[in-house]
């Protein structure tokens, strides 16, 4: 029944152009955000986006609305990927939803992923070109079938061009500059950052055929500086 339930939520996922990530169950003991009963859930499923697939579907349904509508990519995403949670009595939350849940670490669960020294999580596949959209919250456990531990390749990359490409170099060890990156891709200097997308992003080698087409990068940057 799991197998089943998933394959359909794949495929309600896959005519928004949205993908299911994965997914685990919780164990017994562990704090977790609540389900649809409101009891904390059992297991959680993950959706995103590989690549810009959801663009195209996005983009109709943003001609529909005001131009002005604050944060069109979440509520297009609420609004989809909650119908699919209703269909499936699942209980949906978002990445911008506060208190935030830790979709990086369910993504490292769910999928074996590993941060790059961006902090992104890299995926052996779509490299830096993916994001979470959502997370559908169950009030039963889910069949999984076994996680094989990918490669992670930042481990096999050869200097490391991401670390060295940033204007204002925001990125050291396991910190980033939020400010100076913001101040910088907001500032006169900022043009190639706006409209290109991060050039630390962009610099690295994995991955390029899932690359952000530029329109859909400009469009990211902007929501990241708040322009
Ligand atoms: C607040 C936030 C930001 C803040 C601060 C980020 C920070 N590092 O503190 C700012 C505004 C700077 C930001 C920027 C961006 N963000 Co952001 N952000 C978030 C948000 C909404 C909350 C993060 C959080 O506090 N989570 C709560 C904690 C409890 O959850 P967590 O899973 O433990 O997350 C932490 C750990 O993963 C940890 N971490 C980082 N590296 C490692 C390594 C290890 C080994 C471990 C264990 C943990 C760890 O950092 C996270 C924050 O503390 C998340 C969505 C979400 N709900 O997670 C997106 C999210 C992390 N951001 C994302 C993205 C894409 C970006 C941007 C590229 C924006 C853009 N233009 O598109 C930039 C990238 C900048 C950068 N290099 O980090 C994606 C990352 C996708 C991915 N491939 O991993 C997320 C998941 C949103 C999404 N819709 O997919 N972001």
């Amino acid at each position: 029944m799991s197998g089943e339930l998933i394959n359909q939520i794949a495929s309600d996922l896959a005519s928004h152009g949205l993908i299911l990530r994965g997914g685990f169950s919780f164990a017994a003991e562990e704090e977790r955000a609540a389900g649809p009963s409101g009891a904390p859930a059992r297991s959680v499923l993950l959706v995103g986006n590989a690549g810009a697939g959801y663009w195209r579907h996005f983009s109709l349904w943003r001609e529909t609305r005001p131009l002005n509508l604050p944060n069109p990519l979440d509520t297009w995403s609420r609004l989809v990927i909650g119908e699919v949670a209703d269909r499936v009595g699942a209980r949906l939350i978002m990445p911008n939803d506060r208190p935030f849940a830790p979709f990086q670490q369910w993504a490292i669960r769910a999928e074996g992923l590993a941060p790059s020294p961006l902090g992104l999580l890299m995926h052996p596949v779509y490299g830096l070109w993916h994001a979470y959209r959502g997370a559908l919250l169950f009030d039963r456990e889910l069949a999984f079938p076994l996680l094989e531990k990918p490669i992670h390749p930042c481990d096999l990359c050869d200097g490391k061009p991401c670390l060295n490409t940033c204007p204002v170099d925001a990125f050291s060890p396991g910190v980033f500059d939020y400010a100076g990156c913001v101040a910088h891709v907001r500032g006169r200097m900022g043009y190639a950052c706006r409209n290109a997308g991060c050039l630390a992003r962009n610099a690295c080698p994995v991955g390029s055929s899932w690359r952000y087409p530029a329109a859909v990068k400009a469009f990211h940057q902007a929501a990241f500086a708040g322009l």
